[in-house]
């Protein structure tokens, strides 16, 4: 795959969910931008006759081959992206498996199992605060009912927010006959860090996903006057609050893990008025359950004790937790071995090759990322670099579907 190619691709999908603020994306799922690069992809899908498959839960499938033969390879990621997000977070894996397929056909590779394309919904939770939840959804790793319910920022829950875009909430849950057909999934990534850079490798292979959860924490205190209430009489949540934020960073430091609160929500966030309540969400992450149980464990001591201090009230209240991964070893192996002993790097963050692995066969490929960084405008990968990314998928499904 020549990076030529690559680009040409790229850009028809880029334009699509642009938020308007320095090349940040706003692909929420269910919204405009998201249906629009559905849209997309079932164009592109089209253009290569390959079959349409949707399932009930919002995932996109398309097939080379005839999905009902079973034991079929499957490639794919998402299409949605966190507020402000980058470009690359999911869709590349969605570009470089269209991608993939053209290659394949340019080599005059005819599969002896079904190659099916998928794109799964919600998989950031930036709307509905589950992540990976179209993979849980069709693995029945959710509860349709709870989903249906889940709520977004604006009160509009998921089942009203289908029924906007056309689509029966009904039809949520799990999909055992579509999951049954897939032998093997494969998800290329853009890598959400420094590893490739720093062992100057365009291409990895993924070993695991580090155990994480999102923890919603309630602050509650009394509500009061800015200019009349004397320190001493007030219940802030807001110190616990800030305890919260000083306890995640440093307890995460001492531990050599990740703790991040980037998302809070203030009752009645006026200012000049002492907040009733505070809540916020805490997103953990650590190389081992161990680590990860303890990380939560000393965060949650600490804030217990300030927010007894002064005097506010505290829950914490677990919303998704995700057990390590560990990628299928043969899997692994065969497919870094056939990539010329491609690096194998674990990553901190989730994905629904995750979730997908608890049933089939998964493995992932992470393209190099120069600065690592993402869930930001300024994620990145160069073209060529991503053209490496498409070969290797290519390679990978020649390997196990051809
Ligand atoms: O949050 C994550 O780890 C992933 O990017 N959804
Ligand atoms: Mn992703
Ligand atoms: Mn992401
Ligand atoms: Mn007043």
């Amino acid at each position: 795959m020549s990076p030529e190619r690559f680009a040409a691709l790229w850009r028809s999908l880029l334009p699509i969910g642009r938020d308007g603020r320095d090349g940040g994306y706003l692909r929420r799922s269910w919204g405009p931008a998201d249906l629009e690069c559905r849209e997309w992809f079932v164009e592109e899908a089209l253009d290569r006759d390959l079959t349409l498959d949707p399932d009930g839960n919002g995932n996109l499938f398309a097939w080379w081959g005839d999905p009902t033969a079973g034991d079929a390879v499957v490639t794919g990621s998402h299409l949605d992206s966190v507020p402000h997000g980058g470009a690359y977070d999911g869709p590349l894996g969605v570009v470089s498996a269209l991608l993939a397929v053209d290659e394949l056909r340019e080599r005059g590779r005819k599969p002896r199992r079904p190659i099916g394309l998928a794109v799964f919904t919600e998989e950031e939770g930036a709307r509905f605060g589950v992540a990976c939840l179209g993979s849980r959804l069709l693995t029945g790793a959710i509860d349709p009912a709870r989903a249906r319910a889940l709520t977004d920022r604006d009160g509009l829950t998921l089942a009203d927010a289908m029924t906007k875009a056309g689509h029966e909430p009904l039809d949520l849950g799990a999909d055992p006959e579509r999951l049954g057909r897939i032998g093997a999934f494969v998800e290329l990534h853009i890598e959400q860090g420094r590893a490739l850079t720093d062992l100057d490798a365009p291409v990895g292979v993924g070993s695991a996903i580090w155990p994480h959860g999102r923890w919603r924490m309630e602050f509650t205190g009394e509500a009061n006057h800015a200019g009349t209430t004397r320190t001493a009489d007030r219940r802030d949540p807001m110190l616990a609050f800030a305890a919260a934020v000083l306890a995640a960073n440093e307890e995460a430091h001492r531990q050599g893990a990740h703790a991040t609160i980037g998302r809070v929500e203030v009752t009645p966030n006026a200012t000049n008025a002492i907040a009733s309540s505070v809540a916020a969400w805490l997103d953990a992450r650590a190389a081992s359950a161990e680590a990860l149980s303890s990380l939560v464990a000393a965060v949650r001591e600490r804030i217990n004790e300030r927010a007894a201090a002064v005097g506010t009230g505290f829950a914490m209240i677990a919303e998704s937790e995700s057990p390590i991964v560990e990628f299928d070893s043969g899997l692994r192996d065969r497919i870094a071995a056939r990539l010329g002993g491609a690096p194998v790097l674990p990553t901190g963050a989730g994905h629904d090759a995750g979730v997908l692995s608890a049933h089939v066969p998964t493995a992932m490929l992470f393209v190099r990322n120069p600065t690592g960084v993402s869930h930001a405008p300024t994620e990145y990968a160069t073209d060529a670099d991503c053209a490496a990314g498409v070969t290797a998928l290519a390679d990978t499904l020649e390997e196990l579907a051809c």
